[in-house]
């Protein structure tokens, strides 16, 4: 065993540039640029929804993004040299966290009394004095950095990268003088290690170095012939001590040889040769205080030890078959592929402000099903605001789960699209975090129930921190509750809401039954002193800027949602308890938001002036979409004023990173306006997109690909008003289509082709055997169904 001095190989990335200057800059170790000439191929894949390019990635939001929910990998597709950059979806650095340091409910009721009497700046800084400061960062980081050296410097022709999101597979492909070269990526779900094929369509043309590099504490070896082995520490500097890990790259061949030199392992003139990631770390997702005390080095080795045992083809149709199981679900057809590469699409697609490429707007919604399987797999973390793909050690906002809208629209698409055992992830996770949201209520408020604050992340943190702008606010944990319902609504599993959601909603709910107060000028439950995500208005009269108020209409309409689903649940469940009349009682004397004097749905409880009024966040529409309180059918008013609210935000420049565009086509989905929510579809492509098709917040934040998606879905079925509703919001651009698989409320699958803006064909697959009411347009029907069950809906229309 040769043991490497770990820091010849930290900054190997770091490149010096001597400009004509003479000037020296770094050149970020994530850039990568390549040493030969390359003539691409220039034809598409075979496969219509691949992501393909003609050159490298020259930064890391042009590679490709792979994943089996666990272990994640970033491939650049280059030749001369290849960098892999890899996560594992546990490598965090480690507490403290920010903890309820004391009760403060007198202090509470002070600052709500402040409040009452409108004395905003006061109480903005008595809350602001009781917050425990935010403790940063504590990161997920990147797993390391696999960079493969090839002694090529012959010019290249016909090459091509794609990734194929049908079969999970990155290729990167290239002709040399009369010799192909194929390297094949992808991360199995079933073997959980991820895979690296190198093949040519000649003997013994493989010759390549291998090594692997991390900053921050980590440590490389290598074993025998063929292998290295890396540990490392999720870390800032020798704070933070975080998870532990160990990492295995081994290498097989076909023909050749194999040894290790100077820390790297030196493959010659084989056939083939396919590299084995393994990763394990000691994260305990049970108890985060103890770390798990298992062999972990051991754990790779046999990982990869049972992966070896497979062919290379076994191994690789038992990861593609377990996408597509997945995968193939949806089927959505926009219109006819253009023949070029993705990068030339949608740079023609973002300079013109008419051109539309709908299969490259189905491109993007395929792509979201795509990362969220890569991302989120049963008993996988949640996606992080990063999904799981992350090259830092200090990730921008630390790649966390900030719960005030982020992780919410990572599973937007779930259900609607039909993946709905992967929504799982997320509600274990929030299952999790109830002790610790019972501990922070009972410590800082002396409440029943759960709360959770605007962010946490593996460690389970939910007191509120930071400043009051964005700490103060106590309806994370009741807005994820939704997520445990809607699961329950899409499945109708009642033992998954008798035995999990149910729980949920209740602790959620028991906390708001402590903590919502009598408003003295109505009478009506308020919850505060809250904020409007993480906007800001002038105390009335003056131009003093605060955040701080009672009753702000999405804390309001959050809790309504918490306390209309929970008696709804206990209704199904036939509980009848002295909580459940608790819940009934304070939802019936619940202040309601109101429509202001300018006809806009009011962000706070009284007519405040906002500061942006252009502001991303979107809260007090909450209601509209992802909750279910106001649409057309029921309260047509409050739906116009939110459009009001939502026009003038669009006015004043909303919508201005890829989450809050996101958002925004889900809302113009909801007022039915087909061509309002495909120009934001548009605008999502055109301004908040990266190369790869990644969302730009900026900087790169998954939320908008997973909400862009999710707005594609509301724009052809939703099933949020009582009714599934056949193309709500089908614009001008799609004029002709077709989408099978989708999801409904009430456990039904939807499949639909249209023409010429026409229904032309829509089967319904009942799975619960409920009746449907269906609508298409100003017609409705409703089919009785049994269990299992398929049935033409315009043959039973036209009868
Ligand atoms: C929310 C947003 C920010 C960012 C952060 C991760 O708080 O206000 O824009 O997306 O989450």
């Amino acid at each position: 065993m040769i043991r490497l001095r770990p820091q010849t190989l930290v900054g190997f990335f770091i490149l010096s540039v001597v400009t004509a200057s003479n000037c020296v800059f770094a050149v970020d170790k994530f850039t990568h640029s390549e040493s030969t000439a390359i003539q691409p191929l220039g034809s598409a894949p075979s496969e219509e929804w691949s992501l393909w390019y003609n050159r490298p990635a020259k930064f890391w939001e042009e590679a490709l993004p792979l994943g089996n929910g666990r272990l994640g990998a970033m491939v650049y597709g280059g030749v001369s040299s290849e960098l892999i950059q890899l996560n594992e979806e546990s490598i965090w650095a480690g507490p403290p966290f920010p903890i309820a340091e004391k009760n403060i409910s007198e202090e509470t009721d002070e600052i709500r009394q402040l409040l009452f009497d409108g004395k905003y700046a006061q109480a903005q800084k008595r809350q602001q004095a009781l917050m425990p400061n935010r403790i940063s960062p504590r990161s997920y980081q990147t797993m390391g950095e696999l960079r493969l050296d090839f002694d090529i410097d012959q010019p290249v022709t016909e090459y091509r990268r794609d990734l194929n999101l049908d079969t999970a597979i990155c290729t990167t492909r290239f002709t040399i003088d009369d010799t192909s070269y194929t390297r094949e990526v992808f991360v199995s779900p079933v073997d959980q290690v991820v895979v690296v094929h190198l093949s040519a369509s000649r003997p013994a043309s493989i010759s390549f170095s291998a090594e692997v590099q991390r900053d921050g504490i980590f440590d490389v070896v290598t074993e025998g012939d063929h292998a290295i082995v890396a540990n490392g520490q999720a870390a800032h500097g020798k704070s933070h001590l975080g998870v532990r890990f160990s990492t295995r790259y081994q290498v097989e061949t076909r023909g050749g040889s194999t040894h290790v030199d100077d820390g790297k392992l030196v493959i010659e003139s084989a056939d083939e040769a396919t590299l084995y990631v393994s990763a394990a770390t000691d994260y305990n997702r049970d108890d985060t205080t103890s770390p798990l005390g298992y062999d972990r080095a051991q754990r790779c080795q046999q990982t990869i030890a049972d992966a070896v045992k497979k062919t290379y083809e076994t191994l690789k149709s038992d990861a593609v078959d377990s996408h597509q199981e997945l995968f193939r679900r949806v089927t959505l057809n926009l219109g006819a592929r253009v023949d070029q590469s993705t990068l030339a699409r949608l740079r023609k697609y973002s300079s013109s402000e008419t051109k539309i490429d709908s299969n490259l707007e189905a491109l993007y919604f395929h792509y979201g099903r795509y990362l969220l399987i890569a991302s989120s797999r049963p008993g996988s973390l949640p996606s992080n605001l990063q999904g799981l793909w992350c090259k830092d050690l200090r990730a921008p906002w630390n790649s966390d789960y900030h719960i005030n809208i982020n992780i919410q629209m990572c599973y937007w698409p779930a259900e609607t699209c039909n993946l709905s055992e992967l929504h799982l992830p997320f509600i274990s996770y929030l299952e999790r975090l109830v002790p610790s949201g019972q501990q922070t209520a009972k410590d800082l408020y002396g409440h029943r129930g759960f709360m959770a604050g605007h962010t946490s992340d593996v460690w389970h943190g939910t007191a509120p921190f930071g400043n009051v702008q964005y700490g103060q606010w106590v309806v994370g944990a009741a807005w994820c509750a939704r997520h445990a319902w809607e699961h329950y609504q899409f499945t109708n599993d009642c033992e998954f809401l008798e035995e999990r959601a149910y729980p949920v909603l209740k602790e959620a709910s028991l906390f708001f039954l402590d903590w919502l107060v009598e408003d003295p000028r109505t009478g009506k439950l308020v919850s505060g002193p809250s904020t409007s995500p993480e906007n800001k208005f002038y105390v009335p009269g003056t131009k003093v800027r605060t955040n701080l108020s009672m009753g702000p209409s999405m804390d309001q309409q959050i809790i309504w949602d918490l306390f209309h689903n929970t008696i709804e649940a206990a209704e199904i469940l036939d509980i009848e308890d002295p909580f459940v009349a608790e819940v009934k009682r304070s939802f019936a004397n619940l202040a309601m938001p109101q429509i202001g004097s300018d006809g806009r749905l009011m962000e706070w409880g009284q007519e405040f002036e906002e500061v942006d009024p252009g502001h991303r966040h979107i809260s007090h529409l909450y209601g509209l979409y992802p909750g279910t309180q106001y649409h057309l059918n029921n309260r047509p008013e409050m739906v116009a004023a939110a459009r009001r609210s939502l026009e003038t935000r669009l006015a004043s420049g909303g919508g201005h990173t890829g989450w809050s565009r996101a958002w925004i086509i889900n809302f113009w989905a909801r007022f039915k306006n087909a061509n309002r929510a495909h120009d934001n579809v548009a605008l999502l492509l055109r301004n908040s997109t990266y190369n790869n098709l990644f969302d730009k917040h900026p900087p790169f934040q998954i939320d908008g690909n997973f909400g862009g998606t999710a707005g594609i879905a509301e724009m052809l079925l939703q099933s949020h008003a009582g009714e599934v509703e056949l193309l709500p919001a089908l614009p001008d651009a799609w004029p002709t289509g077709s989408v099978t698989g989708l999801r409904a409320r009430g456990g039904f699958e939807i499949d639909m082709r249209w023409a010429n803006h026409q229904l032309t064909g829509a089967t319904l697959r009942s799975l619960s055997g409920k009746a449907c009411k269906l609508r298409y347009r100003d017609r409705t029907l409703t089919i009785q169904t049994e269990p299992n069950e398929t049935v033409d809906i315009l043959q039973i229309a036209a009868d």
